[in-house]
């Protein structure tokens, strides 16, 4: 009796903050690049409880089929407007979290709020071997870098429709995507080997600190392929709300936006979360009566 309990709390915990992503196509073979550095958990999982699903590393590679128009619980993400002029940065850091991929990313990502949306522009390089890795996919996560630069700790995307990750992103109906699918809502994962550049509005994310699709603070992360999570930065606020933003490289004025408290992330992650509570409570239980 009590084996089939421990097998539950293992399985219950193996699902604890599994955090999974899409790939269209067919994944690159397995690269293991880490045993501690990984997508989401620390090792392969051999019994995943998510039956038919091919993982690495414990991130989901094979996400199931494409359900396009697929809606949030939350319903479909509102297009912003009249946003306060702030400008948050997410400046990768020196030292990558995983860097087993023979390149380091640099480079960051900069948002700015504007009248119909987040202005967005990417500046990469150093991104590593694409037949190997890529194509790279990158996202706002749910929750900020940890100071010890543990990508894994920003768990899976911002997600306020709760839609999950299960279903691919429909570029075509933006506003039933991620809100922090960057990738999806936005020319797909990165194709390109060493560096890469595109700019864009994204109607979706807020610069409004009681938005729910408040970006300020959280992580924004690049994977390799396999969800292997390569580097992440904070969007951290580099210019005000009264339009004096536009230099890249002023660092005046550096402050964290205010404290997020407890950032949003509903969809995959928080409902892993409820039933990781519902068996712990289980287990707590049948070890009494
Ligand atoms: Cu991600």
């Amino acid at each position: 009796m009590h084996h089939s309990v421990l097998l539950t709390f293992i399985l219950a915990t193996l699902g604890y903050g599994q955090s999974i992503s899409r790939a269209q196509g067919p994944p690159p073979p397995p690269e293991v690049l880490s045993t501690i550095k990984s997508g989401v958990l620390p090792v392969l999982p051999t019994g995943t409880p998510f039956a038919g699903v091919d993982t690495l590393e414990g991130a989901i590679i094979n996400p199931g089929p494409i359900n396009s128009g697929f809606t949030g619980l939350a319903g479909t993400a509102t297009a912003q407007s009249n946003l306060p002029a702030a400008t948050y940065r997410a400046d990768l850091p020196d030292t990558m979290f995983d860097p087993y991929v023979g390149t380091v990313i640099r480079g960051s990502v900069e948002a700015v709020g504007t009248e119909s949306g987040v202005q967005l522009t990417v500046n990469l390089t150093g991104l590593p071997n694409q037949a190997q890795y890529g194509p790279f996919p990158w996202h706002i996560h749910a929750l900020p870098v940890p100071a010890d630069g543990n990508c894994t700790a920003t768990l899976g995307h911002l997600d306020p429709t709760n839609r999950g990750e299960y279903y691919m992103c429909d570029a075509s109906a933006p506003e039933t995507c991620q809100v922090g699918d960057l990738a999806g809502k936005h020319d797909g994962k990165i194709m390109a080997e060493g560096s890469f550049t595109t700019s864009f509005i994204d109607p979706y994310l807020s610069t409004d600190p009681n938005s729910v699709a408040f970006f300020g603070g959280l992580g924004f992360v690049i994977h390799t392929s396999n969800t292997t999570r390569l580097t992440c930065a904070n969007f951290e606020m580099v210019g005000g709300a009264n339009g004096t933003s536009g230099n890249a490289t002023s660092t005046g004025n550096v402050s964290m936006p205010s404290a997020t408290g407890t950032p949003e992330f509903p969809g995959a992650a928080a409902r892993t979360e409820a039933t990781f509570g519902i068996v712990f409570l289980a287990v707590v239980l049948s070890l009494f009566f």
